[in-house]
């Protein structure tokens, strides 16, 4: 039985992969702040889960809870390294401070201090598969999207740099770079401005987080010697990231 390790699993992208993941019959350790988030869906899920509260900015409490996972967990197959949000929307003249270091430690420290605590069990088992998600942000530049532009850069760059330094590990890594999803991102990015969010998502066919995790259960299901590295995913109305044809 596979086990994975998905983190920012009380949401969004991360939440519906657990669901899949669990349907799969894979055991799971599930990662976020919000713990009751985390005990409501360990209470939902037919399969054996692990919960582990942790925010992924601090770097102590992510070995902590890392090194915590009981032993019947401890052998993980796939990491999805999936926690991550934008904060704020400003042009680099108005940006603000905490915002930009929210989403630096979030979105690429997080992800790296993840990643090495897990790392050593897979390279001494020979064997893995880590799952990051960017963003098309990853891939272009979009006005007011700068500081959140550069994170997803670095887990592009991060993604390949684990490709090629854990070559000959038998370990793949694979990025995934979704356009818009109908999440609580935009919740979180316009800091709860409910309205502010539902708007992002009118006028077309937003992806939905099942779609996502629906690629995530496909490559990491494929045949051992296959790896979808690089994977860009957009919602047939938006061509890129300026782009977007309303109804
Ligand atoms: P959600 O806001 O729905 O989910 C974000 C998840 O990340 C939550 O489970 C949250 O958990 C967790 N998280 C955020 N910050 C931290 C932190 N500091 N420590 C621990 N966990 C954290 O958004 P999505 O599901 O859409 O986002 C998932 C990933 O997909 C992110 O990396 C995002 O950048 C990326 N993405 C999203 C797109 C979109 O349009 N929605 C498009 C492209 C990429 P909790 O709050 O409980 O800690
Ligand atoms: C989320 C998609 O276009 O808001 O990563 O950056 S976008």
């Amino acid at each position: 039985m596979k086990i994975a390790l998905i983190t920012g699993a009380t949401s969004g992208i991360g939440m519906a992969t657990a669901k899949l993941f669990a349907a799969k019959g894979y055991k799971l350790i599930l990662c976020g702040r919000r713990t009751e988030r985390l005990n409501e869906l360990k209470n939902e899920l037919n399969t054996e889960v692990h919960t582990l509260t942790f925010d992924v900015r601090n770097r102590e409490d992510v070995f902590k809870a890392l090194e915590s996972i009981p032993t019947e967990f401890k052998d993980i197959d796939i990491l999805l390294n999936n926690a991550g949000n934008a904060h704020g929307l400003s042009s680099i003249q108005n940006g603000n401070l905490d915002d930009w270091d929210a989403m630096m430690d979030g979105n690429v420290k997080g992800l790296l201090y993840v990643t090495k605590a897990i790392l050593p069990n897979m390279i001494a088992r020979n064997s893995g598969f880590i799952v990051n998600i960017g963003s098309v942000a990853a891939k272009e530049v979009y006005p007011n999207g700068n500081v959140y532009c550069a994170s997803k850069h670095a887990v592009d760059a991060l993604s390949k740099s684990m490709r090629v330094d854990l070559a000959g590990h038998n370990i793949r890594v694979a990025a995934i770079h979704p356009g818009a999803v109908e999440t609580e991102f935009s919740e979180v990015r316009f800091k709860g401005d409910t309205e502010k969010a539902a708007g992002v998502y009118q006028g077309f066919d937003a992806l939905q987080a099942q779609d996502i995790a629906e690629i995530i259960e496909f490559i990491t299901s494929r045949p051992g010697h296959v790896n979808i590295e690089d994977l860009v995913v957009y919602p047939t109305a938006q061509a890129n990231t300026t782009t977007l044809t309303r109804k």
